[in-house]
């Protein structure tokens, strides 16, 4: 049985990888972090009591940035791939924490990096870097491929940058199987409610329910070539079973602006937006309200993530009365630009070339914009119900979602 190591187990892509891998038989062992609250909330569904048979998924504590802790946990597991997921990943949160990001973000895989080679183990494992399509920032050229000039535009690029060419620089000086997944922004049900995506569709759930009044966004100009996670992770197993360690970028084709992300998930929830205004002037407006498409219930139904059922409480013939009930009416002003959103050095538009990646891979992403979208509308729906329940009931329910 083949073992695997994920860093970043608890986060959004560690939770989708250690699911695919186990559903290929791997034995999946992950670094989690300890933290003060719970953060294993991706994962739980894949837990398995240690006291079970056949156990194949087990977590450790650990730290990219503890190099004695990464060396325990690698001899101890003794695993056949390693797949570097963890990082502080939020671009405009690198701007604050600059100097952890560059140490977790680069030193933590050069540290995993050495703590393969410490164990003597450089000849057999296969290790995957998670590369950014961030490293390309202010683009040279459109779109983007594995030839294309680096241009990070953050700390958190700028320390993607390092680990990106540590890779290269152990396969070239060690012969080392590393491999770079240079992978463009890929969202889910389960993305951090501070990216874009998982804001915007977390909002709009919560208007439509009558929890959140606005949703304030920064630069709507900004595109990205956005994918589903679920696919991605699959390109991620797929890098490491090929005979030769090599870099590959992994991107749908499709740029998409956040004011065209903003107006899609509306619409799942049955309300057009209109824009008006330019600069920070600028405001999303409800200008028609429809029949809803979106049911409760649909987070990626049937996988393990997610997948819970409609809540009894909410009717299925739900449809624009909600919107008169919970007040969201033609006009309304629902979207806003709040400067302090805008980052110091930004990267305008994304578009990414997988031409490689569909060539020797055999990959190309199957699920569309349109579909992940809906699907993460849909979960938040869910998950917005749940708050809608307390609050009818006379409990305290907490709006965070304009961070
Ligand atoms: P998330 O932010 O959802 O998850 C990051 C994971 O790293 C979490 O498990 C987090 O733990 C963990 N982590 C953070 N700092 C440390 C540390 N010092 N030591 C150990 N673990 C740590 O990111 P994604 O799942 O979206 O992304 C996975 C990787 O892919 C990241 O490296 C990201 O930079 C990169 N990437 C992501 C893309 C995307 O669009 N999603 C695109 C390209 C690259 P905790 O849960 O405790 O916070
Ligand atoms: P990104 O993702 O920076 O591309 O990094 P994010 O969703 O944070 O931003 C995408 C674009 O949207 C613009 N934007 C806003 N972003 C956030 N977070 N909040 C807002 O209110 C807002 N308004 C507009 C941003 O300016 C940006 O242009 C993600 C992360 O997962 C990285 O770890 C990963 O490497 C890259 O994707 C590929």
């Amino acid at each position: 049985m083949k073992k695997a190591l994920i860093t970043g187990i608890t986060g959004q892509d560690g939770a989708y990888l250690a699911e695919y891998l186990l559903g290929r038989g791997y034995e999946v062992h992950g670094i989690k972090r300890r933290s003060s609250s719970l953060n294993t909330g991706r994962v739980d569904h894949l837990y398995q009591d240690p006291h079970e048979e056949n156990v194949r998924f087990f977590m450790h504590y650990g730290d990219l940035t503890d190099a004695t802790n990464l060396i325990r946990i690698v001899q101890e597991v003794q695993p056949d791939e390693i797949y570097n997921l963890a990082a502080q990943s939020h671009v405009m949160v690198s701007f604050e924490t600059a100097e952890y990001t560059a140490n977790a973000d680069a030193l933590g895989t050069l540290r995993l990096l050495e703590a393969i080679r410490i164990l003597d183990m450089a000849d057999h494992v296969r290790f995957y870097q998670a590369s950014t399509s961030e490293l390309f920032g202010k683009v040279q050229s459109v779109p983007q491929n594995e030839k294309t000039p680096f241009y990070p535009r953050s700390p958190y690029g700028v320390a993607k940058l390092y680990a990106y060419w540590i890779c290269v620089n152990y396969r070239e000086a060690y012969n080392m199987f590393t491999c770079n997944g240079i992978l463009f922004n890929h969202e889910s049900p389960i993305r951090g409610e501070t990216f874009v995506s998982r804001k915007i569709t977390r909002a709009v759930a919560r208007m439509k329910l009558g929890l959140q009044k606005k949703l304030y966004l920064g630069n709507l100009d900004a595109k990205r070539d956005w994918g589903h996670a679920k696919d991605f992770v699959r390109a991620m197993w797929l890098i490491l079973q090929q005979k030769k360690p090599e870099d590959y970028v992994v991107a749908t084709g499709e740029s998409h602006s956040v004011r065209e992300f903003v107006g899609l998930a509306f619409r799942e929830i049955g309300a057009e937006i209109e824009w008006r205004g330019s600069g920070i002037e600028e405001k999303g407006i409800i200008s028609e309200i429809r029949d809803q498409r979106s049911e409760v219930g649909g987070r990626d139904q049937g996988e393990g993530i997610g997948g819970a059922a409609k809540p009894r409480h909410l009717k299925s013939d739900a449809t624009a009365s909600d919107f008169r009930k919970r007040a969201l009416r033609a006009g309304d002003v629902v979207v806003e630009v709040d400067p302090r959103y805008f980052r110091p050095t930004e990267v305008d538009e994304l578009l990414g070339d997988a031409s490689k990646a569909r060539k020797v891979l055999g990959w190309e992403p199957r699920i569309s914009f349109e579909e992940m979208i809906s699907s993460m509308v849909k979960a938040d729906l869910e998950e917005a119900s749940r708050d809608q329940l307390c609050k009818d009931s006379g409990y305290r329910v907490l709006n965070y979602s304009n961070e």
